[in-house]
């Protein structure tokens, strides 16, 4: 593309989101176009553009150089940008059903410009609102599959997959994971948030010599196992969905982990809806056995096909491979129960319970679900025994 490159570094407003979106060839000269910033999460600007006259629209999105959901006082690389247009770009051609196309991207003013996706809602707030969304569990399994396994030794040869991880090194976000995820839930830290009422409970979760001890080894293998490439931040804030497209979007989390990760951030995810909404309680519990057969079947699938590994295709290995995905996720997934509980961000499907003791229950079953999973991931060997765990709670 041909627009300039920018020498130096400011925040987009509305009307320079526009003046970029006008200099590159993706609107006709005489569109007439309008922009809002409707960035909801945690870390940056979005801003939706739109031509009146034509109805095209496009996504710019803007990392800031702070944690917009704590403030200035919380410095963030602007790196994280370049990170997530690469990202956006190799998922793109693994995946690309669902993954927003990317129409041009500065390191220096941290933007990516992409597709509009505003006929689709942020999975999140659709589920709030009601919606099942019967393929996202499909999807989300084919998604994982094929992001999982051709980034992957077996998907992309050793030599390459070495580029590929020492193109994706992303320390300082890896670093909010390693914190936000795995450390501060586990002692007194400042940036966890809980209600008064759940104090109890979570001084209980902090002598839980056990509980940290598995945690420990679970940010281990975060901090190590350099599997695949993943999203890194996999929860339903990350989906755009519709009744029949799902769009996985803000990968700037990415980095070479184990798989597991992302896996157990998805079925995390959809376990908030199971235990916060008694009446799509079954659906969702589809949805988690879905993404996992799905995933499972294709990955298997590639396995077979794609594998460059050769003295690695084996069913016996295979069968390895996904027994350790499948503890890791369900681990991970405990994980991300937790720290979305007492941690510093937490998720809409329980702080949005307006009923004080039915969203307090809700978290109490939520804690006392993570500690399970993280504590008997061993034990919980295939989606029928963890779906009984789930009950078990509920
Ligand atoms: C300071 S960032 C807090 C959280 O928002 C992101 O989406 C990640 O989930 C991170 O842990
Ligand atoms: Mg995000």
């Amino acid at each position: 593309m041909s627009q300039l490159k920018q020498t130096s570094y400011e925040p987009l407003t509305e009307p320079a989101a526009i003046e970029l979106a006008l200099s590159l060839p993706i609107f006709t000269e005489n569109a007439e176009l309008s922009c809002r910033e409707i960035g909801d999460g945690n870390l940056n600007l979005v801003f939706h553009i739109v031509d009146v006259k034509g109805g095209k629209g496009v996504i710019i999105k803007q990392a800031l150089p702070y944690a917009k959901v704590v403030g200035e006082s919380w410095p963030l690389t602007l790196k994280r940008a370049k990170i997530e247009a690469d990202a956006l770009k190799t998922f793109g051609q693994l995946a690309p059903d669902y993954v927003p196309k990317v129409y041009f991207t500065d390191d220096v003013l941290a933007v990516t410009v992409m597709e509009d996706l505003s006929h689709l809602l942020i999975a999140r707030t659709g589920f709030i609102n009601g919606e099942t969304y019967p393929l996202i569990s499909k999807h989300l399994g084919e998604y994982l599959a094929k992001t999982l396994f051709y980034t992957s030794d077996y998907g992309l040869g050793p030599a390459a997959k070495k580029a590929q991880v020492q193109k994706f090194i992303n320390p300082e976000l890896c670093k909010i994971t390693e914190d936000l995820i795995f450390t501060d839930p586990y002692f007194d830290a400042d940036t966890n948030e809980f209600e008064d009422s759940l104090r109890t409970d979570v001084e209980a979760l902090w002598q839980d010599a056990e509980l940290k001890f598995h945690v420990n080894v679970l940010k281990r293998s975060f901090l190590t196992q350099a599997e695949v490439l993943l999203h890194g931040d996999l929860h339903t804030g990350s989906i755009f969905a519709g009744n029949s497209d799902t769009k996985v979007i803000d990968p700037e989390f990415a980095f070479y982990g184990p798989a597991g990760f992302d896996i157990g951030q998805v079925f995390a995810n959809l376990l908030f809806e199971v235990i916060a909404n008694d009446s799509k309680r079954d659906h969702f519990i589809r949805h988690i056995e879905t993404v996992w057969s799905v995933f499972k079947d294709e990955f298997s699938r590639l396995w077979n096909t794609e594998n460059k590994e050769l003295s690695a295709k084996t069913d016996t290995f295979l069968g390895y491979n996904l027994s350790k995905f499948f503890e890791d996720s369900i681990g991970f997934a405990g994980c991300e129960l937790i720290r979305r509980t007492i941690g510093l961000a937490h998720v809409a499907d329980l702080d949005s319970i307006e009923d004080e003791q039915i969203r307090l229950a809700a978290k109490r079953t939520t804690l006392e679900l993570g500690k399970i999973l993280i504590k008997q991931r061993k034990e919980i060997t295939d989606v029928p025994s963890f779906i009984e765990k789930v009950h078990g709670v509920l």
